[in-house]
């Protein structure tokens, strides 16, 4: 196993990953050997910054320590009921005619519907409908007021924020996009910057690609979305998302005592942001929309807009010198990781990253190619 991994970190790093003959050299692979190869081809492996090896080391052996949990979870309640007292009569010389049972025929999924739904796999659906959005009187601040009930088309969302890995690919692709920490020339680089703004963060961007990336433009974020053919989610949709059923400050109740089991925030992240997904999720399935990163939406930020919001999916401002970010991070009191909190900046920062969503009409209305 060691030997086939160096083989394939190998090969990696002198680019041939694309022909990729490893099959034929080493043998059938094993599924923690074709995880990594798909991980290494897909969306972790970061040669620019040579995180690659590290990338791929922390993989696998996260991938050993989950395949030790993977039993399928019992399911409890789901049992057939037993019906008492239903059992067909006893009847004795006449054998009951042997009933051949046609099962319904399976309605064959299309080959596009497939891939849609492959698309979706890590994101969870947040229903259509009206809801509540915004901050009642009392509660929050002048610009979440006021309160009102919002239509959202249902969405899909992804479960978790966009992490490093998933965006290293991104710009392995492009050559382009970088996050200020890795911009070519820039005076954020890690490596070559005037500017040490990010260093604190280096453990972290170098050795945790399942960390949340951060430092990265709002343009940026909205083409990585682009490019995952999807886009950010509107304001009002992560909202929606975030509260996941709950008018209460956070989706899981009106105190912020329970914070810590849902959230990394400054009371219990140590000053980093942490791998994603190890939190609790709300009822949606959705992780980490309290703290971790401040996330993009695609909104830009007007302090006034909640008195003029259309009622049905809004879009937000048309202008505005800044984006909305939402949620709160590892840098934040639990007061701004509200659900209804609202925050804008112009700028990238060490605290935040985004998410992407796509609704299901522009997943049904994708073409089959
Ligand atoms: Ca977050």
């Amino acid at each position: 196993m060691k030997y086939i991994l160096a083989g394939i970190l190998l090969q990696a790093a002198f680019g041939l990953l694309t022909s990729l003959p490893l099959g034929a050299q080493s043998g059938p692979l094993s599924s923690d050997e074709s995880e990594l190869l798909n991980y290494i081809r897909g969306e972790n492996a970061d040669f620019a910054c040579g995180v690659c090896l590290n990338a791929a080391r922390l993989h696998a052996e996260s991938a050993s320590r989950k395949e030790v949990g993977t039993a399928a979870p019992v399911q409890v309640g789901t049992a057939a009921p037993v019906q008492v007292g239903t059992a067909a009569p006893v009847q004795v010389g006449t054998a009951a005619p042997v009933q051949v049972v046609t099962a319904a025929p399976k309605q064959r999924e299309s080959a596009a519907r497939k891939k849609q739904l492959r698309k979706v796999k890590d994101m969870a659906l947040v229903p259509g409908g009206a809801r509540r959005l915004g901050s009642p009187v009392g509660t929050g601040d002048p610009d979440e007021k006021p309160a009102a009930q919002i239509t959202l088309s249902p969405f899909y969302m992804d479960k978790t924020e966009v992490t490093i890995g998933n965006y290293a690919a991104f710009t392995l692709v492009t050559g382009a996009n970088f996050p200020e920490w890795q911009k070519p020339e820039g005076k954020f680089n890690l490596e070559t910057g005037r500017d040490k703004y990010y260093e604190h963060l280096e453990g972290v961007i170098k050795t945790c690609p399942s960390c949340p990336v951060v430092g990265v433009a709002w343009e940026d974020a909205a083409a990585y979305c682009r490019w995952k053919k999807k886009r950010l989610p509107t304001e009002a949709e992560w909202e929606a998302a975030a509260r996941a059923g709950s008018s209460e400050l956070y989706s899981f109740g009106k105190s912020s005592a329970n914070a810590e089991a849902f959230a990394w925030l400054e009371t219990n992240s140590g000053g980093t942001p942490h791998p994603v997904g190890v939190k609790k999720p709300n009822k949606y399935g959705l992780s980490d929309l309290h703290g971790n990163v401040w996330e993009w939406v695609s909104d830009r930020y007007d302090r006034t807009y909640y008195s003029q919001r259309p009622s049905k999916d809004p879009q937000g401002p048309a202008t505005g010198e800044e984006y909305v970010i939402r949620g709160g991070s590892w840098n934040s009191d639990a007061d701004s990781a509200r659900c209804g909190n609202r925050a804008s900046t112009a700028d990238p920062n060490d605290d935040i990253g985004f998410r992407c969503v796509i609704t299901e009409s522009e997943l049904s209305a994708e073409p089959e190619q």
